[in-house]
């Protein structure tokens, strides 16, 4: 007989294009052999070339969505990605402190490439404290990690500084994301005692979701049971890998393909870090 196949819980917004959000989330966790449960915070109005307009659900309550999945299924790891509201930062804090026992990523989904706020930009100060020491890993983007440190982002040393008061203020780990560093695209780890940094070439790609593939990847693999740098490791390199095969599904962003989303999808073919500097 077989074993019960465990399940991965993403707390995200819907976009339609199911280029970002829940429905590229729980695509990514069955690529890794996970059942994919989604909780949906927002839905947003989009295509390929940009977020028009989102609104905040509230009703089916985060929280009366979050009850129905755990009174029925166990759930081996969850993310956060897009809130959308400010109120949905209390409920979600209350099920990152009920599954302390399974890793917790926290995307903090801030603002569409597009350049629309998708947490409103008052309920920022909000969301560190609140989530304080509830959190696994978080992984902001640079951009990100300059609004939520203080300290615009914009080359190592900066983002290690911002990793640095991040990490303080949430009590976690920090991965930035450096994918818009001009030379090479690297990932600053800094795991609360050292740094650790992740490279790959840059490829000049414009691709919707690569934050929320890194960050479903990365609890994918900590779910697996896969210890934090190494998981950062191949998340980083599989997101680099699935940058190289997006496709164009529409006249904007190119989008992660289906065949990198394919069931058992490709490991990468090489170790892509390097070690600390
Ligand atoms: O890529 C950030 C993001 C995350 N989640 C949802 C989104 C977006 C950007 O548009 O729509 C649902």
């Amino acid at each position: 007989m077989k074993g019960k196949t465990a399940a991965l819980l993403t707390i995200a917004g819907y976009d339609p294009t199911s280029g970002a959000g829940v429905t590229l989330d729980t695509a990514i966790f069955r690529r890794f052999g996970f059942h994919g449960l989604g909780v949906i915070t927002s839905v947003t109005v989009q295509n390929t070339v940009g977020v028009k307009t989102f609104s905040c659900l509230r009703n089916p309550s985060i929280l009366a969505q979050y009850r129905a999945l755990a009174e029925d299924i166990e759930i081996g790891g969850l993310k956060v990605g897009m809130l959308g509201g400010r109120e949905n930062i209390a409920p979600v804090a209350r099920i990152l402190r009920e599954q302390r026992r399974v890793p917790r990523v926290v995307d903090p989904v801030l603002r569409s490439s597009s350049g629309r706020w998708l947490l409103p930009k008052d309920a920022l100060a909000r969301l560190l404290p609140a989530f304080r020491d509830l959190i696994s890993v978080l992984t902001p983007n640079m951009d990100e990690a300059g609004w939520l440190s203080g300290v615009a982002s914009t080359n190592l040393e900066s983002m290690k500084e911002a990793a640095r008061i991040i990490a303080g203020a949430a009590g976690a780990p920090v991965v930035v994301k450096g994918g818009h560093l001009s030379r090479a695209a690297v990932n600053v780890l800094y795991d609360g005692a050292a740094f650790h940094f992740f490279e790959n070439p840059k490829i000049p790609r414009d691709v919707h979701g690569t934050g929320c593939f890194f960050s479903s990847t990365l609890l994918a693999l900590l779910a697996s049971g896969t210890a934090l740098v190494e998981a950062v490791r191949g998340a980083t390199d599989i997101t680099h890998e699935a940058i190289g095969e997006a496709d164009r599904l529409g006249k904007g962003r190119l989008v992660i393909a289906p065949a990198t989303l394919a069931s058992g999808g490709r490991r990468p073919r090489r170790p892509g870090s390097t070690g600390p500097r």
